[in-house]
């Protein structure tokens, strides 16, 4: 048996380091160290990201550390029983499948999976380029990633918020960073701007508590973002409010993209987007006149087939007012001296990019990020290759891929299934092997390469725990027991010596120093230009264009929305899903009691009026119902919302309800669909704005577990 209790590397003290309890924000923390445990951990008032701020997930991470349900050891699974092994057993057997599967079948046939961009994915792509498969199953579709490809082609990276410049208005758009410090944002930053008296323009169908604290909040109809851009910029080149010398001296298109404006009427941004022309006019003509202002924009405008036209819609508005690359605008800052993660491994081959499922979704298809549904397809049928097995590191594919049922399917179907993470997750269930992962506290290494505000910072191992390593580790182990070109260092410290080489620093070194930044330049493109055909800002793409595909933002309806009425007189809601609460990541946390306390149960927003229809109170379970299925969630009344509209959680699962569904209950992926029509450039699904129909539950409907004596375990607080 190995030691139940997590064991310090370090001596009792306060160490500074980098959280990673959400995946993305990597906030500056203090965990201080006492009598051999975490004794509490605190917001770095130093870290000049997060300057302090902390939140329940970095606070619950020292209930995570000892978590009796944690995986301690390997596993695998011979039937339906599960046996622990050494390391060894357990690499030897997936690097001889693995080998096994490849000689047979290819390197395609081995697929590796994770979610969310955590620092450590750039080991998991380094691992499938040097073992030569560009099946990848990952978020990029439909998270942050059609930004940051749009915008490498268009103006060289993702221009992000300048807080430190001072923005004098901050649109916050199809985002909510109070309760998801997302990608590279900090709350804290906002909060800082708003404080300084920055105003404040909020674009969200909900109202949420910071829609309710903006100078202008417009309800947006769901997947409707780039109509509504669209709208902004039309009013903002009418009344001569753009930014003239951008445009003469360093955009090009702008008199096609005058026309293509001129092309739309208000009346029908009006129709298509349910918000009023004097209220987005309003809206535009202060984010245009306003200087500096910014833009800080989220998932709510890519989870649906609009996605990376609305992205260009908002990219338009930022060159338009003149608002790139200055001081407290949009800025596209320049990397920390760090080696970029994907250069410390071999690149894909050729032939083997080739290979990569889904050509037609081209700006996916050109960084090796196939839509999911060609990946589920191809393990289910064989073609157009098979795919044999996959390597999941930190995802729950089960509850956070849409349309769940046919994951299930496909990762049921699979010869290998193995799986690294925390608990035995819904997911983790279906693998052939488990394997412990470390967390945050149990970890080095340099958080967050992919950050666009330019800073890495330290993150320290702190902690061992029964026999878990971390991600990084095990794929430098398995790397190097399949002979991978490029897995040659002895240990994870080596690969991150060679990754500080351009800062002159070790691993050791950079601990002391703890934080580094890229050179900060402003107005990048006077002497770079930028990386365009013409190099200039296209209003309308060459790129795009020469792919064959239309070259300006527009807007398509989703495939399910009130202007298909087959589909609308069944379902007759608009369905958003996902829009992140403070206490949980994805589907992580269900097992913390301090979270759970927090927000025992997912909850769908409904207006009151159509709660009222339907016979529904605040609090009651109801049944959600779409095309695909249905789920469970609690009903939270509010006022606010379009009527039509409702907002359900995802990531639920309950880690107390005995067998094997439970992933079933409150799984909002259950409800959501992988299929075309997706997004023409990335492949985005839609996860926000499909339709669906909501009635109350039967009380025999819901598990025993979720109702009466098993709520009181998380009611007592
Ligand atoms: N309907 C709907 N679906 C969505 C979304 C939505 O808004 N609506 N959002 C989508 C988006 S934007 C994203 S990015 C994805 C997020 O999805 P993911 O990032 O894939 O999140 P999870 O599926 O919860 O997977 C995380 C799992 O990894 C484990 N884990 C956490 N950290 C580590 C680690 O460091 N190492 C290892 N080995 N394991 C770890 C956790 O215990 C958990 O089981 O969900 C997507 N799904
Ligand atoms: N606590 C917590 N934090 C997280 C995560 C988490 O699961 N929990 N997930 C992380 C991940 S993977 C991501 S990608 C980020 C995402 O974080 P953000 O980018 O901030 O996105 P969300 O909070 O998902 O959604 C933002 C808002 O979009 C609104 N919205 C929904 N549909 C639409 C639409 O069609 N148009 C517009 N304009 N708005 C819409 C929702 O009402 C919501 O308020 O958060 C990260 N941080
Ligand atoms: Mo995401």
């Amino acid at each position: 048996m190995s030691d139940p209790r997590a064991i310090p590397v370090v001596p009792d003290g306060s160490y500074r380091t980098a959280c990673r309890a959400c995946a993305h924000g990597s906030c500056g923390v203090i965990v201080h160290v006492r009598n051999g445990s975490v004794s509490s951990i605190e917001g770095d008032p130093e870290d000049p990201v997060s300057h302090g701020y902390i939140c329940a997930k970095a606070i619950a991470s020292a209930e995570m550390l000892r978590h009796p349900n944690r995986i301690r050891r390997p596993m695998i699974r011979d039937g339906g029983s599960w046996r622990e092994v050494s390391w060894e057993e357990a690499m030897d057997f997936i690097a001889s499948r693995l080998l096994e599967i490849r000689e047979k079948y290819g390197p395609e046939a081995i697929a590796v999976a994770t979610g969310t961009n955590r620092d450590f994915n750039h080991w998991l792509y380094g691992f499938a380029s040097a073992l030569g498969t560009p099946t990848v199953v990952n978020a990029a579709n439909e998270c942050y990633i059609p930004r940051v490809t749009l915008s490498r082609m268009l103006v060289g990276d993702l221009p992000v918020v300048d807080y430190e410049g001072n923005p004098g208005l901050v649109m916050v758009w199809g985002a909510n960073p109070m309760e998801s410090n997302p990608d590279e944002y900090v709350y804290s930053q906002l909060e800082g701007a708003l404080r300084r008296g920055a105003r404040l323009v909020v674009v969200d169908p909900r109202r949420t508590q910071l829609a309710a604290r903006a100078d202008i909040w417009l309800r947006v109809r769901p997947a409707t973002d780039v109509a509504l851009a669209l709208g902004m910029a039309k009013v903002i080149v009418e009344e001569g409010l753009y930014d003239r010398e951008f445009v003469e001296k360093y955009s090009c298109c702008f008199e096609e993209f005058r026309a293509h404006l001129s092309g739309i009427s208000h009346a029908w941004v009006e129709e298509v987007t349910r918000v009023a022309r004097s209220d987005y006019a309003r809206a535009a003509r202060e984010y245009a006149s306003v200087k500096p202002a910014a833009i800080h924009w989220g998932v709510g405008v890519e989870q649906n087939l609009n996605a990376v036209y609305a992205d260009y819609a908002l990219l338009d508005l930022v060159a338009l007012t003149g608002n790139l690359d200055v001081p407290g605008g949009n800025v596209v800052f320049d990397p920390p001296p760090v080696r970029p993660s994907d250069s410390l491994f071999p690149k894909l081959p050729a032939a083997q990019k080739e290979k990569t499922l889904g050509r037609e979704y081209r700006m996916a298809w050109e960084i090796t990020r196939p839509p999911l549904y060609l990946i589920w397809d191809a393990i289910l049928t064989g073609r157009p290759y098979p795919v044999k097995a996959m390597l999941v590191f930190a995802a729950n594919l089960l509850v956070t891929r849409p349309n769940s049922e046919k994951v299930r399917k496909a990762l049921s179907s699979l010869d290998l299934l193995v799986v690294v993470d925390f608990f035995m997750t819904p997911t983790a269930k279906l693998a052939h092997v488990l394997l412990p992962a470390a967390t945050w506290l149990e970890q080095d290494g340099i958080a967050d390469y992919r950050k666009h505000h330019g800073y890495v910072s330290a993150r320290r191992r702190l902690f061992r725990f029964g026999e878990a390593r971390s991600d990084a580790e095990i794929l430098l182990d398995l790397g190097r027991r399949m002979g991978l070109p490029g897995f040659k260092w002895a240990s994870v410290e080596e690969a991150l010596d060679e990754a500080l080489k351009p800062a002159g620093l070790t691993w050791k070194e950079f601990l002391r120093v703890g934080r580094l930044r890229g050179p900060v330049k402003y107005r990048k493109y006077v002497e770079r230009g930028f990386p365009t055909p013409s190099g200039k800002y296209e209003f309308s793409s060459r790129q795009l264009a020469e792919w064959g595909f239309p070259p300006m933002p527009f807007f398509r309806e989703p495939p399910e929305s009130p202007a298909n009425p087959e589909v609308a007189r069944e379902y007759p809601l608009i369905l958003i899903t996902g829009a992140r609460r403070l206490p949980y990541m994805a589907s992580e946390g269900r097992q913390l009691e301090k979270l759970r306390r927090l927000h025992p149960y997912p909850e769908v927003e409904i207006h009151p009026d159509t709660a009222a229809r339907i016979g529904v109170s605040d609090g009651d379970w109801v049944a959600i119902e779409t095309r695909r299925g249905r789920i469970f969630q609690k009903a939270r009344l509010n006022p606010w919302l379009d009527p039509q509209v409702v907002s359900a959680e995802y990531g639920w699962w309950y880690p107390e309800v005995e067998g094997d569904e439970s992933w079933r209950i409150s799984n909002v992926n259950i409800l959501t669909d992988d299929s075309p029509p997706l997004d023409p450039l990335m492949g985005a699904t839609n996860l926000r704005g499909l339709m669906c129909r909501v009635r109350r539950a039967e009380p025999w409907e819901i598990p025993r577990e979720l109702s009466g004596e098993g709520r009181a375990k998380y009611a007592g607080t």
